[in-house]
């Protein structure tokens, strides 16, 4: 029997088992325990302990794959040695995040365009004040990371017609799309656009990249969406940009520390726009329907999507 050892304490074990138990009928589901160290053939996790699949535990011989129970494999990599040699880490592909991503987005540019923002702020204040509208056509969005989620939203944004931009690791030509490529690529991407997402995997290349000089190679009066994570951004340098005035205003899903610290001074900063890292959640019975999928194709000895580059880092 194919056995399943779980770990993701803040998720609900219990909720997983039973959707693996639909997913998975024929397989056996175990939630780890501290100090259980019995065999195992896949693991499923979210930010497992560095002990728990340390390749020293004789009884993880076993094991063929590792899922990650998220699309950003960044905290389970940091594990670094501590995960077996060899062994596959699956990540989730989409499992219903696209969908999420692209209502996140979506909403954030709508509003930034169509003022929602301001027209907020005036009402609170009893103002009726009319407000020039931005033009379509100087209003393009750039997304920084076109690989799974980044390419929904750009499918979302593409029905409301904004320019769209984007920038991924690898060259893609992408319809509709203008698209560039490396860091030879990033500075014209981020001077043509007016709206800067960020969808990127957190990794030694992209850590801190929205920091001070790439910030200001945006265009005066630009915003900054972030939903990828919070190392990719230097907190402090965006704050000292919207106060400038050179950001008009951005949208944060993501933080450097998680739950937002009570005395950040982002709190207290009314254009930036805070939400606590729900952008795309990890849909349960998806998640375990794909996980399932994978795994019986993994056993037929088939390759499966959504393997992670140890070396490249997602
Ligand atoms: P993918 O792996 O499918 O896509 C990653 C994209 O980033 C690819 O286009 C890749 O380029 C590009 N990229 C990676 N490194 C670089 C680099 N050095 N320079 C330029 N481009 C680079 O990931 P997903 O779309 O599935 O997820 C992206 C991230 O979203 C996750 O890693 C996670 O951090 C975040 N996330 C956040 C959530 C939230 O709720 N806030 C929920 C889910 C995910 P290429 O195509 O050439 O490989
Ligand atoms: C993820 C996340 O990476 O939830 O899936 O952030």
């Amino acid at each position: 029997m194919t056995r399943i050892l779980f770990h993701a304490p803040a998720s609900n074990p219990e909720a997983w088992q039973r959707a693996f138990l639909q997913a998975m009928p024929e397989a056996e589901f175990r939630i780890w325990q501290e100090g259980d160290d019995g065999p195992a053939d896949y693991a499923v996790v979210w930010k497992p302990p560095l002990h728990m699949l340390a390749p020293q535990q004789a009884t993880r011989r076993d094991l063929k794959a590792i899922f990650n129970i998220g699309a950003g494999v960044d905290a389970i990599l940091q594990l670094g040695d501590g995960l077996p040699a060899g062994v596959p880490i699956v990540r989730l592909d989409d499992a219903g995040m696209g969908m999420q991503m692209a209502e996140y987005v979506t909403h954030a540019v709508l509003r930034y365009f169509r003022r929602f923002d301001q027209f907020d702020a005036q009402a609170r204040a009893h103002q009726w004040r009319f407000l020039k509208p931005h033009k379509k056509s100087e209003f393009s969005v750039g997304i920084l990371g076109m690989g799974l989620l980044g390419q929904r939203i750009a499918d979302a944004l593409a029905h409301f017609e904004f320019p769209l931009r984007g920038w991924s690791r690898s060259p893609k030509a992408l319809p509709g799309i203008e698209c560039f490529s490396g860091s030879d690529g990033l500075d014209a991407f981020l001077r043509g656009s007016r709206v800067v997402v960020c969808v990127l995997p957190l990794t030694a290349e992209t850590s801190g990249i929205l920091g001070r000089v790439n910030l200001a190679r945006m265009p005066k009066g630009s915003y900054l969406i972030n939903v990828a994570r919070g190392g990719h951004l230097v907190e402090a340098d965006l704050l000292e940009l919207v106060q400038d005035g050179h950001i008009a205003a951005a949208t944060l899903d993501v933080f450097d520390e998680e739950p937002l610290p009570a005395q950040h001074p982002f709190w207290q900063e009314p254009r930036i726009t805070l939400t606590p890292h729900m952008a795309a959640l990890t849909l349960r019975d998806e998640s375990a329907l794909q996980i399932a999928e994978k795994i019986r194709a993994l056993q037929r000895g088939e390759a499966v999507a959504g393997v992670v580059d140890r070396i490249k880092g997602y």
